[in-house]
């Protein structure tokens, strides 16, 4: 394999899709060794052929605002790869979005579906709809506006989206009545569905938890546990929320929390009732904390977080949001174990300083795999007609977690002894989609 001739060619065609190629170069870093002792992978064309989506869908999603004013958003859907399942991934409503944003995060998504053990391909979506301080007739419209193109791509079989940033249980639900009302079919075409709907027990839980289970693992192999210990936190949505409760039950302390304006620093321990008020019922913003919680710290930057004390952090907010001086800063501060709740929170040079401080470093498409891993279980439940008990789906969200710990172990354990979880991770992924890919022949 030629990682260079590869990425140049991808940088040249285009340019501007930035997160992707940095997505697709980490993968090639990680699997090139076992690609070249596998003539196999470079006779099919394994990777000229991965890293090219199956389908690209993008459309137009005309909305009326409040004001009567029409607005148009942007709307994508890529359909990145099948070989071992139906498309499958989220969907993200931010205005930063750009074609390269969902090429990475469907790529990603591919090798994360794999490890999960469940069959599920890689997809992933949205829009550059903004979802902050629109109303929730302004929301409810635009779903059903971008339902009303999504729907004849997508199916239970075919390609099942879900939620990512922007995007969770009201969201979810007006796209999924559009669907229904559309195709006139009750049936798991979205995930992360309401509970008295079709929806599964754990789903809104899964990606954080997911995240603290396989962080719980690392630490099991490193002789300690959660208690007592101190845990950065970023980002104060979906996965955030979860990882933290998950944390807390596990007796360990959260010092930190951000969003997209600042952070806050609570040494005395966060206040997650709080912040769910504010975050979840409220839609307010984290700055809104301090004014509760006197002792509490804010700062409008959201970095900050990563100048706490602490021995565990999570990022998982968004990509990129860890840089170099952040990791520095981190392991001088006494930090053992990163675990990428986000889909590529830490930069590349600060992973590669994390790999060679032989500081823990679980990737996202293993630390948050648990998220798609319960959309997998409510996928099966919806095909049974069933719903699982919370500690049912728990027990088995646990056991998924403890199957990606052991194959980041197996594919990246180095001869002293340390666990290149990026490497074990992009390995393991890679193998079983690659191995799917060649037993369906050329297509
Ligand atoms: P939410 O929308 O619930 O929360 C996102 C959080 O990140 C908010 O606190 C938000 O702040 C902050 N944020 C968003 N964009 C930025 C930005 N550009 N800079 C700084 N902060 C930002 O999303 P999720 O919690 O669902 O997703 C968080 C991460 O986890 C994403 O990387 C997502 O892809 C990943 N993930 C999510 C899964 C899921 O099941 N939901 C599964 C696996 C991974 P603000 O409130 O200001 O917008
Ligand atoms: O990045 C992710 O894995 C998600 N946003 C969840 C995808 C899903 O289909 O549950």
């Amino acid at each position: 394999m030629n990682t260079n001739t590869i990425l140049e060619d991808l940088r040249k065609k285009a340019p501007q899709e930035v997160e992707f190629h940095q997505a697709v170069e980490e993968v090639l870093e990680s699997i090139e060794q076992v690609y070249n002792e596998n003539p196999k992978f470079e006779a099919h064309k394994i990777v000229e052929r991965v890293i090219m989506p199956d389908r690209i869908i993008m459309f137009r999603i005309p909305w009326m605002g409040d004001d009567d004013v029409i607005n148009v958003n942007q709307g994508y859907r890529i359909e990145f790869n099948s070989a071992i399942g139906p498309y499958k991934g989220g969907l993200r409503f931010h205005p930063d979005v750009s074609l390269g944003t969902f090429k990475f995060l469907g790529f990603e998504q591919i090798f994360k579906n794999a490890l999960t053990g469940l069959p599920m391909g890689g997809g992933k979506g949205g829009s550059d709809f903004d979802p902050k301080g629109k109303s929730d007739n302004e929301v409810m419209r635009f779903c059903q506006s971008f339902m009303t193109e999504l729907y004849r791509h997508i199916g239970p079989e075919t390609d099942v989206p879900a939620g990512d940033i922007g995007v969770g249980a009201r969201e979810i639900g007006y796209m999924y009545g559009q669907y229904k009302r559309i195709v006139n079919r009750f049936e798991g075409v979205l995930t992360g569905k309401g509970l008295s709907w079709g929806g599964s027990w754990i789903r809104k839980e899964a990606t954080g938890y997911g995240t603290v289970y396989i962080t719980q693992h690392w630490l099991k192999l490193h002789g300690t546990d959660f208690t007592g210990k101190k845990v950065a936190i970023s980002g104060s949505g979906n996965v955030a929320i979860y990882a933290a409760e998950k944390v807390m039950e596990l007796g360990g302390t959260v010092v930190t929390m951000s969003d997209s304006n600042g952070s806050i620093i609570d040494e005395e321990g966060i206040d997650l009732d709080l912040v769910k008020r504010i975050k979840e019922v409220e839609r307010g913003r984290i700055k809104e904390y301090v004014e509760t919680r006197y002792n509490a710290k804010y700062s409008s930057n959201r970095n900050d977080v990563w100048t706490a004390k602490c021995d565990v952090a999570l990022p998982c907010a968004t990509q990129n949001e860890l840089n170099l001086e952040d990791a520095k800063l981190l392991v001088a501060n006494g930090c053992k174990v990163i675990a990428e709740g986000a889909n590529m929170p830490v930069t590349p040079d600060a992973v590669h300083y994390l790999l060679e401080q032989k500081t823990g470093m679980i990737p996202g498409k293993a630390a948050n795999a648990g998220g798609v891993a319960v959309s997998g279980l409510e996928m099966t439940q919806n095909s049974m007609k069933l719903q699982w008990t919370p500690n049912e789906v728990d027990a088995k969200l646990m056991q998924i977690m403890e199957n990606i710990h052991e194959a980041c172990v197996k594919y990246g354990k180095r001869e002293d002894g340390y666990v290149d979880y990026v490497k074990g991770a992009n390995v393991a992924g890679f193998l079983k989609v690659a191995n799917c890919m060649i037993d369906h022949g050329l297509i």
